[in-house]
């Protein structure tokens, strides 16, 4: 006679819990900010300083009218409404000084409106 106490005894002795290491999670990368003021007719700071192949987040805000971020080279190119914030990823792939321009017309002096951006 098979005692059933017994039987379910030996299943639950038998079922022999593995035990994997838990692998922590990744903590994310931290993408440095740097934080970018647009007004006619200028961005502030003037000039920022990147490292080539760091991805950096630019958040941009405009402090007036509507403006441009605009550089080819570095694939940057935003539309920043008035009064609003947008964040742009970049990861200089070159080293070199890159003008960066604003492509919105804004206002009489405008095409003075550039900062420069150097990736080391
Ligand atoms: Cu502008």
């Amino acid at each position: 006679m098979i005692r059933l106490r017994t039987l379910l005894a030996t299943l639950v002795l038998g079922a022999v819990a593995s035990s994997g290491a838990v692998r922590a999670a990744d903590e994310p990368g931290s993408t440095r900010t740097i934080a970018i003021t647009a007004r006619r007719f200028e961005f502030e700071p003037k000039e920022i300083r990147l490292k080539k192949g760091e991805t950096v987040k630019l958040q941009v805000t405009s402090a007036d009218v509507s403006h441009g971020f605009f550089q080819r080279a570095l694939k940057i190119d935003a539309d920043l409404a008035a009064g609003k914030s947008a964040d742009v990823l970049v990861t200089p792939q070159e080293s070199g000084t890159y003008t960066l321009i604003c492509d919105h017309y804004c206002g009489a002096q405008h095409g003075n409106m550039k900062m420069t951006i150097v990736v080391e």
